[in-house]
């Protein structure tokens, strides 16, 4: 047990607790995680994010807050937000949103009003259900209109985003998602938004550090907000941030509070600016372009084993993988390469003719395996591993996926976990 020596407060205090984050903390370290959304933060972010400010009211912003005693924190708020602007090169940034729905709901809130119509792309073809997908409050509250990809490519379909938009004449238009493995063409939306009249958000939460380490183009020169979450490949604490041009600045931070939130979470905002001043460093430049570079890797050796991918490959970090011609749905994909200790998630793909909760799709992706150093060498084993636990989830052979297991767990002993004690 590391817990007890590496934790010692918490176990002290709530052993039963520190069994538990002590048993995660293996699983982390001895799986090949593969969600994309995910990554290992560095042990001096996490630290940031369990410190006294914690202990912090502070609702308002630095110089205008409701509550007395912010001398330190305002400049922790400041560190972060002048490092957001510098890092993403925009005129304002809100370290504040909680998360990336409670961040996308703000923009909502800046820019439209119940009943207006919002355009994003649909959850299925890869958006976000705060994209105004119907079960969200923003599909729900606001008229959703979506668009998707070409069944034949993959690929968003400018021709058909163009004429919704113009039909529609939305407020706010989101491009980005969860599960788009091609570059996203900003200036392409843009042009489409100024046509429209409408406000475009750029939601970059899966590729921010892909965009901070120059290995995805920019949003910043063509929409009036970026939203993001901190977690994802920019590789910080579970939060958010809006960034937007000068003009709307007003706008979001009324929008984030007092229009939606209390009190931000100082010692996310703490961590926050820890992970930033890593994303401004060369080597968080090495590490944005070995993500794409594995993600290649992968894709290309999934290919060679047959198997689809929505689009035919990957410009980023993830590949989403149809398995229809497997025969084996997504989840049980999913569940028997668990076992394996190859964590992915269910996923629908574009057209999916099964049901969200058990489509036709798993997504990969490179961000972990990457912060544990392991580079395009390895991808071809990874893609074994794949293939072989897909195989073995159609015939039912657990032996198999317990073999997997094992070889997983050998190479992730020689690549230990950010974070996590070895
Ligand atoms: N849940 C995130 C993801 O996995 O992509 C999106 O919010």
């Amino acid at each position: 047990m590391t817990g007890p020596l590496t934790h010692p407060a918490l176990a002290a205090a709530d052993p039963e607790l520190a069994g538990l984050v002590t048993a995660e903390e293996r699983l982390q370290a001895e799986t090949l995680r593969l969600i994309p959304s995910e990554n290992y933060v560095s042990a001096a972010v996490l630290e940031a994010s369990g410190t006294v400010l914690q202990n912090k009211y502070s609702e308002g912003y630095a110089g205008r807050r409701y509550y007395e005693g912010q001398q330190v924190v305002d400049r922790v708020e400041r560190l972060a937000t002048d490092r957001a602007k510098a890092l993403f090169g925009v005129d304002h940034a809100n370290v504040q949103p909680y998360s990336g729905s409670p961040a996308n709901l703000a923009v909502y809130l800046a820019f439209a009003r119940p009943g207006d119509t919002v355009m994003g792309m649909a959850l299925p073809m890869g958006g976000h259900l705060t994209h105004g997908w119907g079960v969200s409050a923003t599909g729900t509250w606001f008229r959703g209109v979506q668009y998707g990809v070409r069944r034949d490519t993959g690929l968003v379909d400018f021709d058909e985003v163009r004429d919704l938009a113009l039909k529609e004449r939305p407020k706010v238009i989101f491009c980005g998602g969860t599960a788009l493995p091609r570059t996203i063409d900003f200036p392409a939306f843009a042009e489409i938004a100024r046509e429209a009249g409408a406000v475009l958000v750029a939601d970059i939460a899966h590729i921010a550090g892909l965009v901070a380490g120059g290995a995805h183009p920019s949003p910043v020169p063509h929409v009036d907000v970026v939203s993001t979450t901190t977690h994802k490949t920019l590789r910080g604490p579970r939060g958010a941030m809006l960034m937007c041009r000068g003009e709307h600045a007003g706008a979001i931070d009324r929008a984030v509070f007092p229009g939606l939130q209390g009190g931000p979470h100082n010692q996310t905002t703490a961590a926050i600016a820890v992970a930033l001043h890593e994303a401004s460093r060369s080597s968080f430049r090495d590490y944005a372009h070995q993500v794409v570079a594995n993600a290649r890797a992968l894709a290309a050796a999934l290919l060679d084993r047959g198997f689809d991918l929505v689009s035919g490959g990957t410009d980023n970090h993830l590949v989403l993988i149809d398995l229809t011609g497997r025969g084996v749905p997504g989840k049980a994909a999913a569940k028997a390469l668990d076992r394996a200790g190859i964590v992915v998630n269910h996923n629908t793909v574009p057209y999916d003719p099964r049901k969200p909760f058990d489509p036709s799709g798993i997504r990969v992706g490179t961000p972990s395996l990457t912060s544990r150093g392991l580079g395009t060498e390895h991808m071809a084993a990874v893609a074994e591993w794949i293939d072989r636990g897909v195989t073995a989830a159609h015939g039912g052979d657990e032996d198999a996926l317990a073999a997997i297991r094992a070889e997983v767990a050998d190479l992730m002993a020689r690549h230990p976990a950010p974070g996590i004690p070895a």
